[in-house]
């Protein structure tokens, strides 16, 4: 072969690689790299982005973006092997099922942390929590001893004064943005022996100092994957539905709140006074009437979009 026709040989299979998208430099296992997934929506959101509520005297409410998405609304498991799992009785999680795809159509923010007593006295100018039992005073401690009223009255104000919708998270957006992205029972997974990184409950509240039990400061714990904490445990978070027993079953299946008219409002979450069971992303309240007040209530807002 003469040298002219090696060097025609030469370039016509480099010729050939270039055009075939390869390269004899790449290793082996870029070759085969799966091409990159795009996000589902029930993922974390890309970016994690925050506003910042001005309430006055140097006092502000974090909220952290929520994306539109999918995910599966209620109890994982059948009420009997739940009760075997987590305690408690069948009945307490046959408000949570049947389980289902729902829809939260429109992105929106949320509370970084419980509303703190810091935050509800400059909006509301009166302490629900002062003088009372269980309950310990500071900035950041959660507002506590506030009922829904008082919790809906603090949205109204605070729209006011900011200009923006500022309400409370309806059921299925309080469920989604615990869950942030996670299909388990919490939002670190299915097992409850790390409850403690995440949530304040009666395990690790209960005479905690020298005897005495409240709800402590909040942020003071894990965030969800979605940067929100207290999402398990601390106070109870009242929610903007009115609570019924069945609505888990018969609400819509696109950004579903029960609006019917009842003797309670749904509340969230569990508190620093429960056990895991009520800690659950999925796990429902009903024994809360509107004007309803005690020591592990508090609740936390969104703003929608
Ligand atoms: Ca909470």
């Amino acid at each position: 072969m003469t040298r002219s026709t090696t060097v025609l040989i030469c370039c016509l299979l480099q010729a050939l690689t270039l055009a075939s998208g390869c390269s004899t430099d790449v290793s082996a296992a870029d070759r085969i790299a799966p091409a990159k997934k795009k996000p589902t929506p029930t993922t974390q959101p890309a970016k994690q982005k925050h506003i910042t509520l001005e309430l006055g005297k140097g006092v502000k409410i974090k909220l952290a973006f929520v994306p539109a998405g999918e995910f599966m609304m209620g109890g994982k498991f059948a009420p009997a092997d739940a009760a075997k799992k987590y305690g408690g009785k069948d009945i307490h999680y046959v408000s949570e099922r049947p389980r289902r795809k729902v829809t939260i159509s429109k992105p929106f923010y949320i509370g970084v942390y419980e509303v703190t007593q810091a935050q509800f006295a400059a909006v509301m100018d009166s302490e629900p929590w002062k003088d009372k039992v269980m309950t310990k005073s500071g900035p950041d401690y959660p507002a506590s001893w506030v009922n829904w009223i008082e919790a809906d009255a603090f949205c109204k104000k605070l729209s006011k004064k900011t200009g923006k919708t500022v309400v409370l998270p309806t059921e299925a957006q309080w469920e989604y943005a615990s869950r942030a992205g996670r299909d388990t029972v919490f939002c670190f997974g299915d097992d409850p022996a790390k409850i403690g990184d995440y949530g304040w409950w009666r395990g690790n509240m209960i005479n905690v100092d020298k005897g005495k039990s409240y709800a402590p400061k909040v942020g003071s714990k894990k965030p969800n994957a979605w940067g929100l904490y207290d999402m398990h445990g601390n106070v109870w978070e009242w929610c903007r539905d009115w609570y019924s027993k069945d609505f888990y079953a018969s609400g819509k299946n696109v950004d579903p709140v029960c609006v019917t008219e009842g003797k309670n409002r749904a509340v969230r979450g569990g508190s620093w006074y429960n056990d895991p069971c009520h800690l659950r992303s999925a796990a429902r309240n009903s024994w809360c009437a509107p004007n309803y007040r005690h020591y592990n209530y508090g609740f936390r807002v969104i703003v929608q979009n």
